[in-house]
């Protein structure tokens, strides 16, 4: 039996999880851990220094799923911690409300769950439609059924370690097909409110892909010409290309140490962590 483990930033009564749990079920024995409430944009969080409380409930079709009261990346780390039965064989994060492209993707929850999953040697496939207001389960049928295609070849194929594989889906209801991408570059424009003391971040509301350097071969390239975009993403966040330019600055330290005479330089180095 393959245990697929489904998981979102939405929120766990958020309808493309429903709609993604529901086509997972095709490929094995689904188990949904996701978080209490929307986790938009949190990033790659990870509750460590407080308690977190985990509740059963049931999503709108009778699945039964954990709720948790914490990140993405929480859900993931329990769930490979053993709070679910089996060890999951595979992590699908999704399907979010809207894209994940470009550099968002260090903001989202959706793709962060995934980077988590990979962490703990799971394998795993994030999944977003590009749609920022898809809210019934139906409007996220299409992007489960190429969630399915994918993520059967990740079951046969298994992925290398700290890569998962980031899918994004034109908002439809045709899909012309699926490119492989490389990450593109977004180019939003946030705005700010001021009220006295408080001041207020608004995200940009996009209507269609705006704001988007959208050269071909990207993710943002793919979408806006209708096909689905997937993009293998590495956890080696090293900016390789730059390393010789960096070597050329020349960068050296004399010794570096305090001005205290009991300084005990071998101790200090035997107590860095
Ligand atoms: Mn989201």
């Amino acid at each position: 039996m393959t245990y697929i483990l489904v998981t979102n930033d939405d929120g766990v009564h958020a309808p493309g999880l429903l709609a993604l749990a529901q086509a997972m079920r095709q490929l094995g024995r689904v188990e949904v851990v996701a978080p209490a409430v929307n986790q938009s944009a949190g990033g790659h969080k990870r509750t460590v220094f407080q308690d977190i409380l985990v509740e059963q409930v049931t999503l709108r079709d009778g699945i039964p799923a954990l709720a948790v009261a914490g990140s993405p990346a929480d859900c993931i780390a329990l769930a490979a911690l053993g709070v679910v039965e089996w060890p999951p064989r595979i992590v699908v994060s999704g399907i979010n409300r809207g894209q994940n492209m470009g550099q968002d993707i260090t903001y989202s929850g959706t793709v962060t769950a995934a980077l988590e999953a990979t962490l703990q040697g799971i394998p795993a496939v994030a999944v977003s439609l590009a749609h920022f207001t898809a809210e019934r389960v139906e409007d996220y049928e299409v992007a489960a059924k190429v969630a399915v295609s994918v993520v059967a070849k990740v079951i046969e194929k298994s992925l290398p370690q700290f890569t998962v594989l980031n899918l994004n889906v034109p908002p439809g209801p045709y899909v012309r097909g699926i490119r492989l991408t490389r990450q593109g570059v977004s180019d939003w424009h946030d705005e700010i409110e001021r009220d006295g003391d408080i001041y207020r971040v608004l995200w940009p509301t996009p209507v269609g892909i705006p704001g988007v350097i959208d050269e071909e071969g990207t993710d943002f390239w793919a979408v806006h010409n209708g096909y689905a975009s997937l993009t293998p993403i590495h956890l080696d966040m090293t900016a390789h290309r730059f390393l010789a330019d960096l070597a050329a600055w020349d960068i050296t330290i004399s010794e570096v140490h305090p001005q205290d005479q009991n300084f005990d330089a071998e101790d200090a180095n035997l107590k860095t962590p």
